[in-house]
Formats: C-alpha cells, structure tokens, sequence
C-alpha cells in the first residue's frame, strides 16, 4: 500500500467513516489532488493542465503513487516530420476530458466500477532535455527512469521512438536490482525499428531504437513481440528481426485472426520467456484514417474500436512500464490523433494496468 494512504489526515479519514471501502479510497484519492489555494472546483477546461489533473510532483514523492507519468518532449530522433516534442503537453491538455473527479465512473460495456480509480497517480512533469545533446539526454532519461521504477509505476509520454531505449535501459536498470529479469518488449507499431545507423542522425534515433538495444546486448530478439508492422522496409530490417527472433505480427494476420487472438498469443509467449513487461505504444500503429498526426504514417493499420478492449488484456501481464510515443501534434490538424492517444492511455490505466 502507498505510503500515502497512511499519512491522510484524521478528519478526512472521519469524513470517510460512513462510506464503503471503494469510496473512501475515492475520497482519499480526492483529498490528495486539492491544491492549498484551489478550495473550490473550476470548469475541466481550466486552470493548469497536469494529466488527468493529478498532483504535480517532485520526483522524491513519486514513491507514494501507483503511477508515476513522466513526460519526454523530444523529436530529434525522427528521421522525416518532426512535432514530436509538443506532446506530452498536448496529451495532458486533452487527458481532461477523462478525469475522474469525486463521482464514481462506472464502466458501461462491463457493467463495473472503474479501477483508475483505485489508483494514485502523480504527475513528474517532462524531463529535462538537452535538445543538441541526446547523449546527454538520455543518461538523464535512464536516471530517472530508474529511480521512479525502483517504487512506482512509470507511464511515459513521448517524444519520439528514440526515447524507449533509454526508457527501456532505465527500468532494466531498476529490475535488475531487484531481480525481475529478463524484461521483455511488447511493441506496437508499424515499424520494427531495427535499422542501422542512418545518415546525419543521432546515434539513437526512432528507426534503429529495438536494433540498438539487440545488438549491445540489453534486450534479448526472442523476447520482442511486434504487433501492427505493415508496408515496406529495407531488406536488411526484414532479415535483422527474422535473425534476431522478434516474433512480429503483422497488421494482415490482425485482420485475418482478430486482434483479440493475437494478443493472446502474444502474452502466452512473453509469460513463458520474462518476469517483467515493457508495454511501447507508436501511435502510428493505429490507421492513419484514426491517427494522422503522426510522423511516419502507414494505411492498412489498427483500428482503435479492436485495440481499446484489447488493452484489457495487458492486466495478465507483469507490465512494468507503459510508453506513448511518436504522437505529432503540428501534424495533428484536428486534434483527432491527441484524443486517440489520450484514449489509449486512459484505457490502460482504466482496465490494463494490474496493481
Ligand atoms: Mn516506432
């Protein structure tokens, strides 16, 4: 239990008294999300935007929460169209529409209560980032990856894909202290992001991000499932994943066998290979018709009515981590692509997340 629940005050403990134990977890959850010079509510399209208007927290108290969210605005690693770096902000904004205040959510489809909200969330803010130095960025990156997942759960607005290596390295870190390895990868996306070095790019970037972390040696190809590849890739791509035992499902074998199927299949294999999961999740794995405002989009791909009950799925995971990445919001012309990936992870924390 997080420490926070312990050190509520005596009188919100009584104003809880008469409520069942769902509730005054609610109540509990409320009482924390008050801020000293905010005693009365303002409209949801107000005041300063924290995801799910959470708490804003210093990295030292991220130990009292389920989630810690934790963004990165980066987009040097993107080899065409860039805007990646404006997300985390646009994610947050949009993320208000899902806040679940003091009344109870109640899930339609399942006829249930909402299990967000059981759980604490803070709010880290974005990273600091060295735009000209994404070496320098990335050590900073796995620092603090590290520390948050050494106690909590770390859920990650990108920024672009090049940001899951050092996010990927940071949990490895953390995990490898407390024994919880292999760590394994479940990657959706369009892309397998396996190539090599790519002309004037950053050593790391988002078209290399899963071969870089291969070939030095810190995630292991048999324990990479890719779900949602599709269109055209270099040969050299093709056969580095083939040789390196990524098992990838295409966005054809989703059509062809449901996703709900794949998925299974997906966590029959990464339960019996690892004892963590780090969930990432490219936007531009979803059609371009659903998200446009995305650097490299590719048509044929998921569709968000299949991948949202799939994410219920993720709760019989170990999940250790959770990254959005990849989402545009100079590309996003109507701000359609923000409300899917604010969907994305909202649906997630709501019925995937299993703490
Ligand atoms: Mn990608």
């Amino acid at each position: 239990m997080p420490a926070a629940f312990l050190q509520t005050s005596a009188s919100s403990l009584d104003k809880a008294s008469a409520l069942d134990g769902f509730s005054q977890l609610v109540m509990l959850k409320i009482e924390r999300r008050r801020f000293p010079m905010k005693q009365e509510k303002e409209p949801i399209y107000s005041g300063i935007a924290t995801y799910l208007r959470t708490p804003y927290i210093h990295l030292n108290e991220a130990q009292d929460y389920d989630v810690a969210i934790l963004g990165i605005p980066v987009d040097y690693g993107t080899t065409v169209r860039s805007g990646q770096r404006f997300a985390p902000r646009a994610i947050r904004e949009y993320s208000f529409y899902n806040y679940a205040e003091d009344e109870m959510l109640f899930d339609l489809s399942t006829d249930e209560p909402l299990t967000a909200a059981r759980l604490l969330i803070g709010d880290l803010g974005d990273i600091a980032v060295w735009p000209a130095n994404p070496e320098k960025t990335n050590e900073a990156i796995i620092q603090t990856v590290c520390q948050v997942r050494t106690t909590t759960f770390p859920f990650i607005f990108g920024g672009d894909h090049s940001i899951t290596y050092a996010t990927f390295l940071g949990c490895k870190q953390a995990l490898d202290r407390q024994g919880q390895m292999p760590l394994g990868l479940l990657h959706f996306d369009a892309h397998l992001d396996v190539d090599e070095d790519f002309l004037t790019m950053p050593r790391v970037h988002h078209g290399n991000v899963f071969g870089q972390l291969i070939r030095e040696g810190h995630l292991q190809g048999e324990h990479v499932v890719s779900i949602g590849i599709r269109g055209l890739d270099y040969l050299r791509c093709a056969r580095f994943a083939k040789n390196a035992g990524i098992k990838q499902y295409t966005a054809e074998e989703v059509r062809k066998h449901t996703l709900e199927t794949i998925m299974n299949e997906a966590i029959a294999l990464l339960k019996n290979t690892c004892r963590a999961v780090y969930v990432t999740f490219d936007i531009d794995c979803i059609d371009p018709s659903q998200a446009p405002g995305t650097g490299t989009p590719v048509f044929g791909g998921l569709l968000l009515q299949e991948v949202l009950p799939a994410l219920r799925l993720l709760s019989q995971l170990p999940v250790v981590a959770f990254d959005l990445v990849e989402l545009s919001p100079s590309l996003d012309t109507t701000g359609i692509t923000t409300v899917a990936a604010s969907e994305i992870l909202w649906q997630f924390l709501a019925f995937g997340l299993a703490i």
